[in-house]
């Protein structure tokens, strides 16, 4: 049997590349953990494509294609699904979009996959290899992560030279949390599913690389857990970078403790700098936090902040775009990321939306956290489009640049590259995906060679780093892009 595993590129890769030609991106774990579940009594040989930087031959030769479909991609997995199906061969599509809109995907596939595969996935290729292929498999209701035989994923499936790093783990699914836009919680429910310790360190012992991501949704959801997970790395020296709330602030112990592990870098979900947006989101716990308090205590921990805010919120009004940028730059964020509202298929947000007959568009390729698809309340779609944008470019102008690294204490040549990297895509956000620019290329790039940073400073700000008080051995912030 031959198996081809497909990730498809949304609009937003339409221009690869940007100021490189090679893709900068890490190697998806989603493909490969499918492979990796292919039971072995199939003796399947098994292929696997991301569109984002490969194209997929048009006569694919398998007898069965499964895509991972989120909603961004909906519309060209379910172009590729009719042209192989056409062709003869079986279509499976599975993945977030699917989950959230298991009837719409049923329409283009042989198969769906709804919810997280483990079980599901095996039992579907079996059927297919017995002739009784089903129209739907759901997640198992008792689905455990927790298992003795759960294979490590098919990271050689993929050529190393294909992506910055392999290195990309996954210790827990889903988050605990239910932010109203957020598709985790209608996706996959509220309850963490955690993968055993020493299998996630076995994971990354394999691997043997010393700069790692975790694409946890949130890695600190279950404190036990997360301080099990996190004293286990302490012996493996990696330097590591990760999703988390800001409720780590409560917790002093528990920043100490990340920051021994290996921490250099967190991506935190700060969304808004308005009371009344985060309550709007459901995420009034945000509010609990001090963010400047938070962002100087993880700097003198040496962990770098990518913080990512969410405007078009019904508490924002017209000023929120200038405030939120110049918050980032005052508390010195080291790359602030900045997305549109986005009422994602299946999630409450886009319920509430539509019950209001708010949202103008079901184009799902413009539900990519760049386009405004619904009217916000206090400004035109234009406004917060034009907003967004404003937002992006002010926090990396130069000064502005020089002004948080300054503050930060991160005066080093990746976080300047990183920091310029943005500020690129800041410019082209029309025509290019802002988040896509893998940053931790940078400390590859970079490797062995001594480099001055006073050299790159003095050309953003015209100062020397040098006596600055802050400047200390921290990670730079390039490892941050997490999705
Ligand atoms: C890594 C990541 C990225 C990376 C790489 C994506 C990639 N190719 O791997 C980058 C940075 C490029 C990225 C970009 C974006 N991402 Co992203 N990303 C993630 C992240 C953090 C991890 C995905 C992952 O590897 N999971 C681990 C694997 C093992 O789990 P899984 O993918 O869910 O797969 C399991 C099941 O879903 C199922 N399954 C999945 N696919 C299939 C297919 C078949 C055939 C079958 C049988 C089963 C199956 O089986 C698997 C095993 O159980 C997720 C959040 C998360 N933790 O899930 C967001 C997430 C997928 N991203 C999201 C979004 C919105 C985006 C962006 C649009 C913008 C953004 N916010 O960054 C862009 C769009 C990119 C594009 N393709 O156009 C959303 C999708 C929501 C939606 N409805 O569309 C998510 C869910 C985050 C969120 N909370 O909103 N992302
Ligand atoms: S936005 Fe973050 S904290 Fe909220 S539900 Fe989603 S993953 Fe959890």
């Amino acid at each position: 049997m031959k198996i081809a595993l497909i990730s498809p590129k949304g609009p937003l890769y339409r221009h690869r590349g940007g100021i490189f030609r090679k893709s900068l991106r890490y190697q998806p774990l989603t493909l490969t953990t499918l492979a990796a579940l292919v039971p072995p009594e199939l003796h399947a040989e098994i292929e696997v494509y991301d569109e984002g930087i490969q194209d997929v031959p048009d006569d694919l030769s398998a007898d069965l294609i499964g895509m991972t479909v989120i909603t961004g991609t909906s519309k060209r997995a379910y172009e590729l699904a009719a042209r192989f199906r056409s062709q003869g061969k079986v279509v499976v599509l599975g993945g977030p979009h699917v989950t959230l809109v298991p009837h719409e995907a049923a329409l283009h596939a042989d198969a769906i996959v709804v919810g997280y595969a483990e079980d599901a996935w095996p039992e579907l290729l079996r059927d297919f290899a017995g002739g009784t292929l089903k129209n739907e498999y759901r997640q198992a209701l008792d689905l455990s992560l927790d298992r003795p035989d759960m294979p490590f994923a098919r990271r050689d499936l993929f050529s190393g030279r294909q992506f910055l790093t392999q290195a990309v783990f996954e210790a827990t699914r889903s988050c605990g949390h239910d932010c109203e836009f957020c598709i985790a919680p209608s996706a996959w429910g509220r309850k963490q599913l955690q993968k055993p310790v020493s299998w996630v360190v076995e994971d990354i012992r394999r691997v043997g690389q010393k700069r790692i991501l975790f694409i946890d949704l949130n890695l600190v959801a279950d404190l036990e857990y997360a301080k099990s997970l996190f004293s286990a790395l302490i012996p493996l020296k990696v330097r590591w970078f990760g999703l988390s709330t800001v409720l780590i602030a409560h917790d002093r112990e528990l920043m100490e403790l990340m920051a021994r592990s290996g921490c250099r870098g967190l991506l935190l979900g700060l969304e808004s700098i308005t009371a009344g947006s985060l309550g709007d989101a459901n995420k009034r716990f945000n509010s609990s936090v001090d963010y400047a308090r938070l962002i100087t205590d993880l700097h003198d921990l040496g962990i770098a902040i990518q913080g990512c805010f969410v405007f078009g919120m019904d508490h924002d009004s017209l000023d929120v775009f200038e405030a939120t940028a110049e918050f980032a730059i005052r508390t010195a964020i080291d790359l602030p990321r900045f997305a549109v509202l986005t009422p994602f298929p299946g999630t409450p947000l886009h319920k509430r939306l539509a019950d209001e007959g708010r949202i103008f568009t079901r184009d799902w390729e413009l539900y990519d956290g760049q386009h405004v698809v619904f009217h916000p309340r206090n400004m035109s779609p234009q406004q917060l489009a034009a907003g967004h944008e404003r937002a992006w470019k002010s926090v990396y102008r130069y000064s502005a640049i020089a002004r948080r690294l300054w503050k930060a204490g991160a005066i080093e040549p990746l976080g300047i590259a990183a920091n310029l990297g943005y500020r690129f895509y800041a410019h082209r956000l029309h025509r290019f995906y802002n988040c896509d620019w893998h940053l931790s290329v940078l400390p590859r790039r970079n490797a062995g060679v001594s480099q001055d940073p006073t050299h790159s400073l003095v050309t953003l700000s015209g100062e020397t780093p040098l006596s600055h008080p802050a400047r200390r051995q921290r990670s730079d912030p390039a490892s941050l892009e997490l999705g």
